[in-house]
């Protein structure tokens, strides 16, 4: 694809709107029709979802489906199904996506489905891409009015996927690095959309009197180091010693930056990284011992928040390895988070690779 301006070459001014810049970006690159016509969908679903979550008490759709639960072995609550719905109907009438996988989903679902999810009409219509999303992250908060989101990536179907329904389902163990698009919603004080398309990352806000999403991030750039730091302390003890080791010199000021940190964490991944990204400093959910890959999904929580710090200039990790890197081995695994400014995530892996090294040597 040839270099397409910045997003100040096309929309030299904040203000100018998410569909404005689609289309704009399509007139230089006419490859990305596809990818114009899903962020139309997606942002009629964040614009639904939006709606949704801010009357969901009003409407009674707070609280969950006693006895469902997802594949996560989490309780579904009310709002979980109702966006998870929205967003798949969205999502298949862009015609562009032969699968999706949805944390809402025990399986990925293919267009050539006997489910009908897919309607006949865009069945095989050539679609060649993938949507990942998790429809309402931190929907567990929901009812207590703290700030949740969706978050959603896009990659291209393998060529051979077209022959056949199985090879399909397969084609979603995809790594980040193939991430064609990736963004988030978060639904908070203001409805923001944050995406990025390989070509930097972007922040846009639902100005409710018009009905749009306006530019008003354009290339965001997260600090070099921040002084905030969000990881649920409640799992400190079953950390990594790297990690408990790290947290700890960080409190003290005895980190490599010399000041004490501040602890924030809301407890939704989308508010929370939306916040490091904005302010800089260093977000985790890692490894522990009970649970040995850690708790957010790579394929549709992890990833994309990876492609959208690295494009901001950002470090997305393990803690031992770049999170775009690492190759889902199921649609709902799990792996271990931290992200956020490249000076922060870098110290604190600078405290794993002092373990491998030292153990290296005892060998
Ligand atoms: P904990 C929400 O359930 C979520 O998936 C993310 O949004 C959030 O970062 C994490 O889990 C919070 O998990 O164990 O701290 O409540």
């Amino acid at each position: 694809r040839n270099k397409s301006p910045t997003i100040t070459d096309i929309c030299p001014q904040t203000g100018v709107t998410l569909s404005r810049y689609m289309m704009e970006l399509e007139r230089w690159n006419p490859e990305l029709s596809e990818v114009e016509s899903i962020f139309t969908s997606i942002q009629v679903a964040a614009k639904a979802i939006s709606n949704l979550v801010r009357k969901s008490t009003l409407q009674a759709n707070t609280g969950y489906y006693k006895g469902s639960m997802n594949i996560q072995g989490e309780e579904q609550s009310k709002m979980d199904v109702i966006a998870n719905d929205v967003l798949k109907n969205a999502l298949n009438w862009a015609g562009h996506f032969k699968t999706i996988a949805s944390e809402e989903e025990d399986e990925p679902i293919s267009s050539s489905d006997p489910q009908g999810i897919f309607p006949e009409a865009i069945i095989d219509s050539g679609k060649s891409y993938i949507a990942v999303f998790d429809p309402l992250d931190g929907s567990a908060n929901l009812d207590s009015g703290i700030p949740v989101g969706t978050i959603f990536g896009i990659f291209r179907h393998g060529t051979e996927c077209q022959l056949d329904r199985q090879l399909c389902l397969e084609d979603v163990l995809q790594p980040g690095r193939n991430l064609v698009a990736a963004g988030y919603c978060l639904y908070s004080s203001a409805t923001t959309l944050v995406m990025t398309l390989g070509d930097g990352t972007h922040g846009f806000t639902l100005d409710e009197t018009i009905g749009e999403f306006v530019l008003t991030h354009p290339s965001i750039q997260i600090p070099q180091q921040g002084s905030i730091y969000s990881f649920n302390e409640g799992n400190r003890w079953e950390w990594d010693q790297p990690i408990q080791d790290y947290i700890m010199d960080i409190q003290t000021g005895m980190g490599k930056q010399q000041n004490k940190y501040k602890a924030r964490y809301v407890g939704s991944m989308v508010a929370d990284v939306h916040r490091t990204l904005m302010y800089g400093g260093i977000f985790g959910y890692p490894a522990d011992r009970t649970s040995l890959n850690g708790k957010l999904r790579l394929l549709y929580e992890a990833a994309p928040m990876a492609f959208l710090l690295e494009q901001a200039g950002g470090r997305a990790s393990t803690g031992t390895r770049p999170i775009m890197d690492v190759l889902p081995t199921d649609v709902h695994a799990r792996v271990p988070v931290i992200l956020g400014s490249p000076d922060d995530v870098k110290e604190l892996e600078s405290y794993y690779e002092a373990v491998i090294e030292k153990n290296n040597k005892e060998l």
